[in-house]
């Protein structure tokens, strides 16, 4: 029998070589080993691993499934914004994408790194000391999922990096999607097991990803490719086409699809040649992506609101399908929207299939001249609601019926108002109105907003219908004797509804302010009006004119805050929300120092700074009650200087506006 010393050397090559077949097989896309012989190394090392347990140590390729399972997932802050891209749909945005791009960094030409937007989940996989120790979902772009266990199971991510020396942290983002071939064969599986089949690979990977088992995870077979690090890489890197290539030889899986092109024409090529090449690709793609090139150049340009001006997505054009309008209904939003909803026989495009389609307003409806009967043509691009593109005119036939809006609210009887600036005709009754106040209800509980599971559409209507809750806090007085006495409610979902309800009462201020329903606040706002003022008290006496101090907020979105605010039941129920003991994570540490030098004041940031991005020097203004402004003013207080700072400078010099250099910068907010 061998000796541990030649077992322990046994052990270390199993894995080595183990490690060296999943690169090849999921980062080069080329295997040398047949999947018998890997799962003969496999069993080898598995079988010495149970032999001698001192032996086993988390990175082995043994121990992907081991996780137990959650009851739900932790949150992980990012330690940078995951955040989204601007899109761009015609050839026109792109040259006008690049103009912007080229005065930005006074070029005359600009290279791109390009490559295909895969059609999955984007992700975060933070390594320490070249192991993953941390694996999260994007979330709302701040807040993720922790999905370590259920990630470990993915072959295609390397448990620890490769190489003799990899970066002490390091943080890689790209994204988790399922391989066409895969997604049929997890149907094939899920026919046979008479369980409901998947809709497209983007749904299947997101359901196989949010498993709180990872045993289930790690029978779906997921790909992963990476697309970028949460921060600098280091080693000198200048290129992101340079970052990739580092990524490849980290371990990880970069497409092959990738290119660096230059100026329009090029990221026009690349956009025409992915396309056409797009039905043979082994996973969905919905259009590529374009980033600069020069990762110098991509901090000059820095972020504007939550998309870097660096780089922009350029969509493939949405997929069609004709289909007859049976009908067409009138839906009642939460703002008490009137939006007339095609009812469409039903039609398979882009992935799902679709039974309704917005129509979105009167106007819409008289200038697309859709009729009751009609032949149309269907359009659904990505996530979006699908909507009728037009009617074929050609097939219509004689007796189709035309659309008339109601004049009372179709569910309150309320009169319905239309004001002459707007298109959008409203029930007038707001809240009082049952239909707005499901859809408050269903907002307030949605997963963005307070994450209460379960509380879906049809519970919602019981709810409201049977007028057990009127309000969002009386969601808050509801107990499992309550639920249990609604129809088809088994008192064992009842009381995994009261659960998640007390759950949802410890969140985040952002999510809180989102989840109200403020008109004009979305998830973005809500986010810069948490970090700004810090508490809801605030908030909620905050005149207009403090309100508008805050990034991206303009006159309308903070008159439609003050007026929420000013309206007693809606103060009410915020304060019954917190008297219920709705409760926030960060508000602490996110308080507002009103005494930092900072506060109040407008800054403007020009050059580029030595350590801190753009991104991130505005964050720490915001974070200390500061404003950025992308113009000197008058209104400037302080303009930040960077290297090769130009005109704005200049403007601030002639003005007398105070000039801060990034040390500078820093002392001034100093806690
Ligand atoms: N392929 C690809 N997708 N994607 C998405 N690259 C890429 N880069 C992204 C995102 C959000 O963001 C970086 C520009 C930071």
């Amino acid at each position: 029998m061998a000796g541990a010393p030649q077992i322990a050397a046994r052990v270390l090559q199993l894995r080595a070589e183990l490690d060296q077949h999943n690169y090849h097989y999921y980062a080069l896309d080329r295997p040398v080993i047949s999947d018998a012989e890997y799962d003969r190394l496999f069993r080898e090392l598995q079988t010495l691993e149970g032999q001698h347990p001192e032996l086993v140590t988390p990175d082995s390729p043994t121990q992907r499934v081991g996780a137990e399972p959650l009851a739900e997932f932790a949150q992980v802050t990012h330690r940078a914004p995951m955040l989204s891209l601007n899109n761009a749909f015609t050839d026109d945005e792109i040259v006008a994408f690049d103009k912007r791009v080229r005065e930005g960094l006074d070029a005359e030409a600009v290279d791109y790194a390009a490559e295909p937007k895969f059609d999955g989940l984007a992700v975060s996989l933070v390594y320490a000391d070249g192991r993953l120790v941390t694996a999260a979902t994007r979330g709302d772009g701040y807040t993720g999922e922790d999905v370590t266990g259920n990630l470990r199971t993915l072959r295609a991510i390397p448990l620890r990096l490769r190489g003799a020396r990899p970066p002490a942290a390091l943080e890689v983002r790209g994204e988790v999607l399922m391989l066409r071939a895969d997604f049929e064969r997890l149907n094939q599986r899920q026919r046979e097991m008479g369980a409901r089949e998947f809709v497209n690979p983007r749904n299947a990977a997101a359901g196989s990803l949010r498993q709180l088992d990872p045993r289930i995870t790690a029978t779906r077979r997921l790909a992963f490719y990476a697309y970028s690090t949460g921060g600098p890489l280091g080693g000198g890197l200048r290129k992101h086409s340079e970052v990739l290539e580092r990524l490849a030889e980290l371990g990880f899986p970069v497409t092959e699809e990738r290119a660096v092109v230059t100026g329009v024409a090029g990221m026009l090529d690349y956009y025409a040649t992915i396309g056409a090449g797009r039905s043979k690709l082994r996973f969905d793609i919905d259009g590529v992506v374009y980033k600069v090139n020069d990762l110098a150049a991509q901090n000059t340009l820095g972020f504007v609101s939550r998309a870097p001006r660096f780089s922009i997505a350029h969509k493939f054009a949405a997929e069609e399908a004709m289909t007859v309008v049976e009908g067409i209904n009138v839906q009642v939003g939460r703002t008490g929207a009137l939006t007339p909803v095609a009812r469409l026989k039903p039609v398979f495009v882009g992935g799902v299939t679709v039974t309704n389609a917005t129509l979105h307003n009167e106007d819409e409806v008289r200038r697309k001249d859709v009729r009751i009967g009609d032949t149309v043509v269907v359009r659904r691009a990505g996530d979006v609601i699908p909507e009728v593109a037009r009617v074929v005119i050609e097939q219509r036939p004689p007796d189709t019926r035309e659309f008339v809006l109601p004049a009372r609210c179709p569910v309150c009887d309320s009169e319905v108002v239309r004001s002459a600036d707007e298109a959008i005709a409203r029930c007038s009754a707001g809240l009082f109105c049952p239909a707005q106040r499901k859809q408050a209800l269903l907002h307030f509980a949605s997963r963005r907003a307070m994450d209460i599971e379960g509380l879906g559409d049809k519970l919602v209507e019981q709810l409201v219908d049977s007028r057990i809750v009127h309000t969002p806090a009386d969601l808050y007085r509801l107990g499992v004797i309550k639920l249990s006495a609604l129809e088809r409610m088994a008192e064992k979902s009842a009381s995994n509804i009261v659960a998640a309800i007390e759950k949802s009462k410890r969140t985040t201020l952002a999510r809180f302010i989102y989840a109200l329903g403020i008109r004009n606040v979305g998830e973005s706002t809500a986010q810069d009006l948490a970090r700004s003022f810090g508490n809801i008290e605030h908030i909620a006496s905050a005149k207009v004119e403090a309100l508008q101090q805050v990034q991206d907020v303009g006159p309308v979105v903070a008159q439609s805050i003050a007026e929420f605010f000013a309206e007693p039941h809606n103060r009410e129920v915020v304060a019954q929300l917190l008297a219920a003991g709705v409760s926030f994570e960060e508000t602490a540490a996110r308080e507002i120092d009103t005494a930092s030098p900072a506060y109040g004041k407008t800054f403007v940031l020009t050059g580029a700074l030595p350590r801190l991005t753009r991104d991130e020097a505005a964050q720490k203004i915001r974070d200390h009650g500061g404003k950025v402004s992308g113009s000197v003013s008058k209104k400037t207080d302080f303009v930040v200087a960077g290297e090769d700072a130009g005109s704005k400078l200049l403007k601030a010099r002639e003005l007398g506006v105070a000039i801060l250099d990034e040390a500078a910068l820093l002392k001034l907010l100093e806690p």
